[in-house]
């Protein structure tokens, strides 16, 4: 059977959406049930994820999705990574963090107390980024003790769906307690944290089965479908979706963050790929998401909430970047990796202090700021590429944008002049194409493996090309 549809759910930092994907003869098309906000709320105790709206936008969009789609083989949830709930039985210990909530200092200082960095390195794989889920159950003492689960995102809307605690093992790689090699739970580094063993699920790869809704969850929605695991970290299903020739190719996936780098069969331990702080994420299929996370779409997004606020002017982003083209004169390029970027707040006063700092011009005008964003993101793009590209000795011929940043032309022509290879643009929507694709796999709608899926992804959404300037 070639012929069916399956519905993913794909919970981003800003927005969520579900989406019913037909596979049809090998073709693919997706439908857009339902769409909804994540808005993140300040709380004394810090910045949470607004849970329980985003399960309200899930459960209405699935409830879509059976109403057009009734005979749905399966679900499948993504979401960003390394954030999570404790649990106690069928009670939620609190409410999610959002990573960029800045109490987590502390807790990279007490795990850095019990096991260097370089340690780490070597049993995770990891890049050091501050949230990563280790520093943050370092800060949560008192919680974890009384804890008998810790459910990363994704898995625990599977939970409320199902009632199944499981984690899923390309997000559980970014947690910092999955053992790089075994790629099982490293409980011995949990011990050593004093991190009770008991709060690790048990692992699945993507296409396993997580369990049926629960009756009364069925009921609601109008429909029943088993969740069934994806990549389930959503950099995880972009990877998938990339139409790139992984032996020559490097992607960038370019939402709120930019993860810049090249699937490997292995992951990359050196010296050198961890002074460089670049990642061994788990990939789907076995494989190894070798990269290095650069800020971002965050750097504009967050320029237009502050030019935003306070006022009723809603700001046009392809407008602002068409303008943003046309800047001449000498434009300021500052580090899009520099961490004093990450937390929420006046982006443009940072960026112009960054640059003066530094001896650079400072932009005037909000085309001038977006202009210095894109320059800023090309550069970390070019150089991050070129790095992964050393350490992992992958040739690097093509630069594969996808994700939101694929539709904008100017990233995407500055990362291809500054990096000196073509960018290939698309699919946009390249975390839920690979969501429904490993679904598709699992209920025997697509075959072939994974180079043959990129060839039909490549196929269906033929990307776009941006050649060097220089060439
Ligand atoms: C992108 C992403 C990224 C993580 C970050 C927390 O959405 O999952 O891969 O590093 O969010």
């Amino acid at each position: 059977m070639t012929t069916g549809s399956v519905a993913a759910v794909d919970l981003g930092a800003t927005s969520g959406r579900v989406i019913v994907g037909r596979f049809i003869d090998g073709s693919i098309e997706m439908e857009t049930v339902g769409r909804f906000l994540n808005e993140p709320i300040q709380t004394p105790g810090g910045l949470q994820w607004d849970l329980m709206a985003l399960y309200r936008g899930v459960r209405d969009g699935l409830r879509e999705a059976f109403r057009v789609a009734p005979d749905i083989a399966s679900i499948g949830i993504d979401s960003w990574a390394v954030d999570y709930a404790l649990l106690r039985g069928d009670r939620m210990l609190g409410t999610p963090f959002h990573y960029r909530d800045e109490r987590t200092a502390a807790g990279v200082e007490a795990v850095h107390d019990v096991a260097s960095f370089e340690e780490l390195y070597r049993r995770n794989g990891l890049q050091f980024l501050p949230f990563n889920t280790l520093y943050q159950l370092a800060c949560e003492q008192g919680v974890t003790d009384a804890a008998d689960a810790m459910l990363l995102v994704p898995d625990l809307f599977a939970w409320l769906l199902t009632g199944e605690k499981v984690a899923e093992r390309t997000n559980a790689s970014t947690t910092g307690l999955l053992d790089v090699t075994t790629k099982e739970w490293d409980l011995e580094l949990a011990e050593k944290l004093g991190l009770p063993t008991r709060i690790f699920p048990k692992l699945v790869d993507p296409g396993e089965a997580i369990g049926e809704l629960l009756p009364s969850v069925a009921k609601e929605l109008g429909g029943s479908a088993p969740v069934v695991a994806v990549g389930s970290h959503d950099t995880a299903s972009a990877v998938v979706a990339v139409p790139m020739k992984a032996d020559r190719a490097a992607y960038i996936s370019c939402g709120t963050w930019g993860l810049v780098g090249v699937e490997t069969r292995e992951p990359v331990l050196t010296d050198a790929a961890r002074e460089h702080n670049f990642t061994n994420e788990g990939g789907a299929f076995g494989r190894t998401r070798f990269l290095h996370n650069v800020m971002g779409l965050w750097l504009l997004s967050e320029s237009i909430r502050e030019w935003e606020r306070g006022s009723d002017e809603k700001i046009d982003l392809p407008a602002l970047l068409a303008e943003a083209a046309e800047v001449t004169g000498e434009i300021g390029v500052f580090d899009a990796n520099d961490p004093v970027f990450m937390p929420p707040g006046d982006m443009p006063g940072r960026i112009a202090q960054w640059l003066s700092a530094n001896g650079q011009p400072v932009p005037s005008t909000r085309a001038e700021f977006a202009r210095s964003i894109v320059e800023s993101l090309a550069e970390a793009f070019a150089g991050a590429v070129r790095t992964a590209s050393e350490l992992s000795g992958i040739p690097v011929e093509t630069i594969h944008i996808v994700g939101g940043g694929s539709l904008n032309q100017l990233l995407c022509q500055r990362t291809a002049d500054r990096a000196g290879v073509v960018v290939e643009a698309g699919p946009v929507e390249a975390t839920a194409i690979g969501n429904l694709l490993v679904q598709g796999r699992a209920a025997g709608y697509v075959e072939g493996e994974l180079d043959e899926m990129r060839e039909a992804v490549a196929a269906a959404f033929p990307p776009k090309r941006y050649v060097p300037a220089s060439r």
